[in-house]
């Protein structure tokens, strides 16, 4: 075979990264940045952000009723509404506005989840091309022109996989990217292979020949010197570290090498076209690669580094200049730091260079209790722009705390939430209602623990405890009480079934267990839906003219009922037949009052109706009756 010899990679970013629409993710960009460095032009694609653009279109073209969509689902409300306001995700510049700050982002989202594809056993082995999402992948990679857009000089061509739900995708690109006759080696990387356990990534390899050769851990050194070989015409990925590829004699996993100093980074390379279609991205900046506690036992993020040291952090005067790169370059004003847990010393001396140097930004991060974030620090990190920090606390009981070795204990945590809350910093807080061996009465009162401070949060989010095959526990599941299993729950929170460990923990009963799981989440809605819930319109008095909120509203009739979903508020009532006939003559924004309805229906139904509908969200008020006639 004869392979091509210019020195261009090709770095592809593949869906399906919902939570990263309107963004950019750093991968590409920062393996760009270190192959040019050394001589060899890339070029990046987001394929994640087209696909989030295909999905509007293909709702747009299908008159919101794209075939793997449920018309029921939120899912399908969302395409129907979005195929009549395309334009509330985009701003006035037409640039994407599908990020977590715009109010109608959350449909993008919410319109990919029928093709979100979290990898069984069954994506090790060829694909399955009778499945539905298979053809919608290939259908979209069809119309995204691959082969006018990939250079025919292409030396090798990488596809970033961060997450797990993109490995499918990643597989049908690799596919596809052969199928057009391109001779350079396909490769693939990023942390869903890095966390694969070996003989799984062996299956993998033998199963999808259009992938040459699989990087684990970091990525910058190995695929330099692949594609350098691949420049050199001299394919030898056996040679290189931290590569797993498939040799005569079966699969072999080269262990990897150290990853580089993150302080001898070039800046990464975003691109500058891609960042010109987003309204408001949210920019990447790395502070360290591994955590600098890295004791937690249940614990993944400490697991992507083998072959370097457990932590390795950056200099702040660095990662101040690369803000202000960015900052100067793009206009950008938001960011992420990207760290397991930002170290107490490293965020004060980069809030102060930050207040320092004037920089206005909003910056998020990922960070642990830990005592020296006193009050005085966290209040530095509200005044240089915290946005929010991100709290892997998981419980407050320290017994458990203690057992899966988290740095805090149950006071310490609540200090740190007091703090944070009386000084103005946003917490995001994130609770694992059972960790090993937690009981009931445990969980309960780990619950009444963070609500006391349910005022001052930004969000919560709850993730069922899920024993990963790559971490601590999923190696040592007895330390911990755990009982592994044939068969057991996966939450599905991983999005990454084939690093699940099946296990149970007798420390609940299985309907202890989906009663705490129950309880945590409606604890969270109730925080998380504080932001978004309209402030209810009087309705009060008979005479108070109302129409349905038809602008926000997606109308759904089945049998005679009406499915009403407000996608601003996210709520969603169904109104039974009867009801729904006398409804009938108002659906499309006709106004109306508590009296007229009353006159066709009687008091009671008509009160029943109004207050259904008023809680849900579904009216606004009018300016009078009977003149205003909306189209829906
Ligand atoms: C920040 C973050 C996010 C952000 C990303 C925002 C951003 N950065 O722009 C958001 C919020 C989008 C996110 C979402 C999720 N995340 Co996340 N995220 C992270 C985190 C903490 C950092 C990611 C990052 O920016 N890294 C910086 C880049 C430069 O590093 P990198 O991608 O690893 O790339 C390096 C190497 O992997 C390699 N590499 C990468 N691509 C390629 C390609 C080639 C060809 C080669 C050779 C090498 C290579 O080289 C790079 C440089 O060394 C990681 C953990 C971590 N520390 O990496 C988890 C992590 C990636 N997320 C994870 C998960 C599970 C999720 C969610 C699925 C969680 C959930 N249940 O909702 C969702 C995705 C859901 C969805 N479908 O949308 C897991 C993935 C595990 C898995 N097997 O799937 C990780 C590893 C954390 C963990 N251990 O649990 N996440
Ligand atoms: S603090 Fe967070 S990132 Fe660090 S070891 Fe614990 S869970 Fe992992």
């Amino acid at each position: 075979m004869h392979r091509v010899t210019s020195a261009r990679t090709w770095l592809a970013f593949p869906p399906l990264v919902d939570t990263n629409f309107g963004s950019f993710y750093p991968s590409t960009a920062v393996l760009a940045a270190y192959l040019e460095a050394a001589g060899i032009d890339t070029e990046q694609a987001d394929l994640n952000e087209e696909f989030a653009v295909w999905l509007l279109e293909r709702a747009r073209h299908t008159g919101g009723r794209p075939p793997e969509v449920g018309p029921e689902t939120m899912a399908g409300a969302a395409a129907r509404w979005l195929a009549r306001s395309h334009d509330s995700v985009f701003d006035g510049q037409g640039r994407h506005d599908f990020g977590a700050e715009s109010p109608y982002g959350y449909l993008v989202r919410l319109l990919s989840g029928p093709y979100l594809v979290d990898p069984d056993e069954s994506a090790l082995g060829p694909v399955d091309r009778g499945r539905p999402v298979v053809a919608a992948y290939d259908e979209f990679y069809a119309q995204a022109g691959l082969a006018s857009r990939i250079p025919e000089d292409t030396s090798l061509i990488g596809i970033s996989v961060p997450m797990g739900p993109q490995l499918l995708p990643a597989l049908l690109l690799a596919e596809q990217v052969k199928a057009l006759g391109l001779t350079a080696p396909v490769v693939l990387g990023g942390p869903a292979l890095s966390l694969m356990d070996t003989d799984d990534l062996g299956r993998l390899l033998r199963s999808h020949p259009a992938v040459d050769c699989v990087v684990r851990f970091d990525g910058e050194r190995p695929l330099l010197e692949l594609a350098e070989q691949a420049v050199a015409d001299a394919w030898d990925p056996g040679g290189v570290a931290g590569v797993s590829h498939l040799s005569a004699e079966g699969p072999r996993h080269n262990a990897p090498g150290a990853g580089p100093n993150l302080n001898t980074l070039p800046m990464p390379q975003y691109p500058r076209e891609a960042l010109s279609l987003l309204a408001a991205p949210t920019l990447a900046v790395t502070q360290a690669r591994g955590c600098y506690w890295g004791k937690c036992d249940y614990c993944d993020f400490i697991e992507l580094y083998d072959g370097s040291p457990p932590f390795r952090g950056r200099h702040p005067g660095p990662f101040l200049d690369e803000l202000s790169d960015l900052v100067e370059r793009f206009g950008s004003s938001r960011f992420t730091f990207i760290t397991e847990s930002i170290p107490p010393a490293f965020a004060r001396r980069v809030c102060q260079g930050l207040l320092d140097r004037g920089l206005d930004i909003t910056w998020s991060s990922f960070a642990m209790v830990d005592r020296r974030f006193d009050r005085e620090l966290l209040e530095l990190m509200a005044r240089s722009g915290c946005e929010f920090l991100v709290v892997g606390m998981e419980t407050t009981i320290t017994r458990v705390l203690e057992l899966v070795h988290k740095s805090a204990d149950r006071e310490e945590n609540l200090r740190f939430l007091r703090d944070a809350r009386d000084v103005g910093l946003p917490l995001i807080v994130n609770l694992i209602p059972d960790l090993p061996s937690t009981t009931y009465e445990e969980a309960i009162t780990a619950l009444d623990d963070v609500a006391e401070f349910a005022d001052s949060l930004r969000s919560v989010s709850v993730f069922p405890f899920e024993a990963t095959r790559s971490s601590n526990v999923g190696r040592f599941p007895e330390r911990f009480g755990l009982e592994v299993s044939a068969v057991g729950g996966s939450s599905g929170q991983a999005q990454y079934a084939l690093n699940h460990l099946q296990n149970t923990d007798p420390a609940m009963t299985p309907g202890q267990r989906a009663e705490i799981h129950r309880r945590y989440r409606q604890f969270a809605e109730s925080v998380n839906s504080r932001g978004y819930r309209a402030a209810r319109p009087l309705g009060a008095e008979p005479d108070d003219v109302l129409r349905f909120a038809v602008e926000e509203l997606d109308l759904l009739e089945i049998d005679g009922a009406l499915v009403c979903t407000n996608m601003r508020t996210r709520e969603r009532v169904r109104v039974p037949a009867k009801a729904a006939a006398i409804l009938r003559p108002y659906v499309r924004g006709s106004a109306f009052t508590r009296r007229q309805l009353a006159a066709r229906a009687g008091e009671s139904t008509a009160d029943r109706l109004f207050s259904n509908l008023l809680g849900a969200g579904m009216l606004v008020e009018a300016a009078t009756a009977g003149e205003h006639d909306v189209r829906v």
